[in-house]
């Protein structure tokens, strides 16, 4: 299947500027193409993955991806999208965040060996642009009509706009040229939201290349959830690649509460199976949806993908554990991931019987309760069942010194901190 046609199946594009063009030329050669990141957050969440996953749909076929990070960029911040003026980050945030992307791009997309996939800085170009330069040689081929008529500039004319978010379209242009010269790089994606980068940057290089100057641009769409939700976001916020913001516990959960709806969707959009792989799925989400294999194999693929198969393991194993109780089987790193969102409570090492100890954290509401609670079979630490009222809590059965899981109920979960 060639790459375009792929991407079509997949729900991949949103807009090309030539689409007929573009299948001839992936057709007919390897080409180069590119995408950018703006460092003006230290990780990337799902959303932004997006269009570097279409990268590696490219050079599986065959081409040759290039990723910029926006060194330079990112130092003023694309006004693409936004309702309001940025406030500048310090030069030092931006180093830092450049370094942050660098190392979760290569983590993501380069193995070693592979030469084929390259990473560029657009501050090393952009830099050496003095102003006479800018406003003699590039400023000359953009009209002020056009800058004013792009989506991003435009909305914003009544709330304000300054000069340098004004000008950012004309970075993000320069980038195309340089590497449609220096790297041979043909085609440009990105979000549906850099649409009017992308066609400044193409409209540069007709300028001053030639209208013969072959490049692309192609767009992504935003994925869009069934029950009209914003994709993307779980009650704690964004879904991160940095393991520090999202475990991959949580990460593997979120794909795996995957509505029936957009399983299939997602799996298309997301990951490197087969069409083959993903219609037998199809056909899975209709006749045993309460297996949701569908979503247990989108929840893998993706978990193995951002952080690799032996944290995937570990994710697997947290959520069984939580499926059959069988928390011992944690190790203490296991528990912190897996608890993360459950009511916490910190307790001190001493001794103490049990029911006075539910009671002084607050798990029960009074030592009445607790021991009914207790006889009835009720309360469970870590993963067994407390049957002894006069049982004593002592570190030695916290899970690596530090953790005691109880269980009220069916799956009323506390995690208890010793300290
Ligand atoms: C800069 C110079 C170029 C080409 C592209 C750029 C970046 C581009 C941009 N992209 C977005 C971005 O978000 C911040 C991420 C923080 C870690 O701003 N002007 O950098 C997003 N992009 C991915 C997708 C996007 C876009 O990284 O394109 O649409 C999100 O899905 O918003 O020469």
């Amino acid at each position: 299947m060639n790459i375009i046609d792929e991407l079509e199946w997949r729900g991949a594009i949103n807009q090309q500027t030539d689409a007929e063009g573009l299948r001839e030329l992936t057709e007919q050669k390897s080409i180069s193409l590119y995408c950018g990141v703006d460092p003006t957050g230290d990780s990337m969440h799902i959303g932004h993955l997006i269009p570097f996953i279409v990268l590696k749909r490219f050079q599986l076929a065959g081409h040759r991806p290039v990723i910029l990070i926006g060194g330079a960029t990112g130092t003023i911040g694309d006004p693409s999208g936004r309702q309001s003026e940025r406030s500048l980050q310090s030069l030092e945030q931006v180093q830092a965040n450049v370094e942050a992307l660098t190392a979760q791009m290569k983590k993501l997309f380069i193995t070693e060996g592979d030469n084929q996939i390259r990473l560029v800085n657009n501050y090393d170009w952009t830099h050496k642009i003095n102003v006479i330069e800018f406003l003699r040689d590039y400023g000359k081929n953009f009209s002020i009509n056009a800058m004013l008529a792009k989506d991003v500039v435009a909305s914003r004319l009544e709330s304000g706009i300054s000069f340098t978010e004004f000008s950012y379209q004309i970075l993000q242009a320069l980038d195309f040229l340089h590497l449609y010269r220096h790297e041979d790089v043909q085609l440009q994606i990105g979000g549906s939201d850099q649409w009017g980068n992308i066609t400044s940057g193409l409209d540069l290089i007709r300028k001053k290349e030639g209208p013969e100057a072959k490049a692309f641009g192609l767009t992504i769409p935003l994925m869009l959830k069934a029950d009209g939700t914003k994709f993307g976001k779980t009650a704690g916020g964004a879904v991160w690649l940095d393991p520090n913001k999202t475990t991959p516990f949580e990460f593997y959960q979120f794909w795996a509460n995957t509505d029936d709806r957009d399983v299939i969707k997602y799996l298309k959009y997301f990951t490197f199976l087969t069409k083959e792989q993903i219609d037998e799925l199809a056909v899975k989400v209709e006749t045993e949806p309460h297996k949701r294999e569908a979503q247990k194999t989108l929840a893998e693929e993706m978990t193995r993908f951002v952080h690799g198969e032996e944290l995937l393991e570990q994710a697997k194993r947290i959520t069984a554990a939580l499926f059959t109780g069988d928390i011992k089987s944690l190790t203490a790193d296991e528990i912190e991931q897996g608890f993360k969102e459950m009511p916490t409570y910190e307790a001190t090492k001493e001794a103490k019987n049990i029911v006075d100890w539910l009671v002084e954290l607050g798990i029960e509401p009074s030592k009445r309760q607790a021991r009914e609670d207790i006889t009835k079979g009720a309360i469970s630490m870590n993963g067994e069942r407390v049957s002894e009222l006069d049982l004593v809590v002592t570190p030695d059965l916290a899970i690596g010194g530090r953790f005691i899981i109880i269980r009220k109920g069916k799956k009323n979960y506390s995690l208890v901190k010793l300290s």
